[in-house]
């Protein structure tokens, strides 16, 4: 009798204590800016987070679309082609969906794309999304940088209304991605990117800090509060900026932003001066992240063509190594471009000559790609 009596107590004590250990990570664990965000993006923060203190997610951008030299092929990737494995995060863009187009600005249909996303969401992989939409000032193109843009879209500015609409356009869209589980898919919605450039009508050459604040504040809480969409993140992303103040010149502040990132290239041929300045860059970001309770993000990175066989070990995973950096997305295989005779990709693909180094930086214990992503259940 008395024996069962301490086995009893025994176990009662091992519930407590792991409910309280429960407990404690549940209120350790990072929250997003959204108070009313669903689970799964509650989960995706807090996931990003703790895994974020020991890998980095690799993302390509329209990963699933097409790659170098194929298009539309279900189940087919180039990461995929040379690893074995899919990227862990999926970046896409929603430019020309708010001209009601079927297609975005670089040829996928966004029914696809829906599709797409769905696919990745289903084997547990995450998602972001840019969204280079025309100036709804003039109609022009994302890279349109006429003076007074951002001021006549804000409340009670002469094509407000014109913003407005677009935005209703994106939460429909955003409303539609859901899982086969029929949940909202959480989305990385990185609106206004590289808000430090010159060559986007959001960028520091066309606004002042006062308006880039409202354009974003209106934006994040026009598409939270009043379209009620609440499994987004959002991602501050600038492009060059030299220290802490200068990346925080244009930040709208702790309750409507999520992620701290940049994004960089390399140009030319100098591996270290890319490395060496994107790690200083991310050291500043990661510091930024840990005091404001978010997390950092290198959400666009790579080098055109690849043209340095050890590029990925040798430039890339020393700027990362050992920081706090969530991920990192390389941008678009498009393959060759005619007009410009180049080649435009910055994943490998089968046969190219990085591939056998991405294979060696896929194997890096501090990358993570999409089967060992798999594993953590990021969204439960
Ligand atoms: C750029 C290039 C363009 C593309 C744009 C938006 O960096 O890849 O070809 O249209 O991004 O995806």
């Amino acid at each position: 009798m008395a024996q069962t009596g301490n086995k009893q107590s025994n176990s009662i004590k091992l519930l407590l204590t792991g409910a309280m250990l429960l407990c404690i990570v549940l209120l350790q664990a990072q929250k997003p800016s959204d108070p009313l965000a669903t689970p799964e993006a509650r989960h995706l923060y807090a996931g990003l987070d703790r895994l974020s203190k020991a890998h980095t997610l690799f993302g390509h951008q329209d990963a699933l679309a097409y790659g170098v030299g194929w298009k539309r092929i279900g189940g087919n990737s180039d990461v995929k082609n040379v690893t074995g494995d899919y990227p862990a995060v999926y970046g896409w863009d929603l430019g020309l969906l708010e001209l009601d187009s079927s297609r975005n600005l670089d040829g996928i249909p966004f029914s696809l794309m829906r599709d797409y996303i769905r696919q990745g969401y289903d084997r547990e992989a995450v998602i972001t999304i840019s969204w280079h939409l025309r100036n709804p000032f003039n109609l022009e193109s994302a890279w349109d940088t006429a003076a007074g843009s951002v001021r006549a879209i804000l409340p009670g500015g002469a094509k407000h209304e014109v913003y407005r609409n677009w935005l209703d356009k994106l939460a429909n869209y955003l409303q539609s991605l859901k899982g086969s589980n029929g949940r909202s898919i959480p989305i990385l919605f990185r609106p206004f990117h590289e808000l430090t450039g010159n060559w986007f009508w959001w960028c520091r050459n066309v606004c002042t800090p006062e308006e880039f604040i409202a354009l974003w504040r209106f934006t994040v809480q026009y598409l939270r509060d009043a379209k009620g969409l609440h499994q987004l993140l959002f991602v501050y992303n600038t492009a060059e900026f030299k220290d802490d103040a200068d990346f925080l010149l244009r930040y709208p502040g702790d309750d409507v932003v999520d992620v701290l990132s940049f994004d960089m290239y390399q140009h030319g041929d100098n591996r270290a001066a890319f490395s060496n300045e994107a790690r200083r860059r991310l050291a500043i970001i990661c510091k930024l992240a840990a005091d404001k309770k978010k997390i950092a993000a290198f959400a666009e990175t790579g080098y055109e063509a690849i043209p340095d066989a050890t590029w990925w070990t040798e430039a890339l995973l020393p700027a990362l190594r050992g920081l706090p950096v969530a991920w990192v997305l390389v941008w678009r295989n498009h393959g060759y471009m005619p007009k410009e005779k180049k080649m435009h990709h910055y994943a490998p693909y089968k046969g190219h000559p990085s591939s056998t180094d991405f294979i060696k930086f896929y194997n890096d214990p501090q990358m993570m790609f999409e089967r060992k992503l798999r594993a953590q259940h990021i969204y439960r």
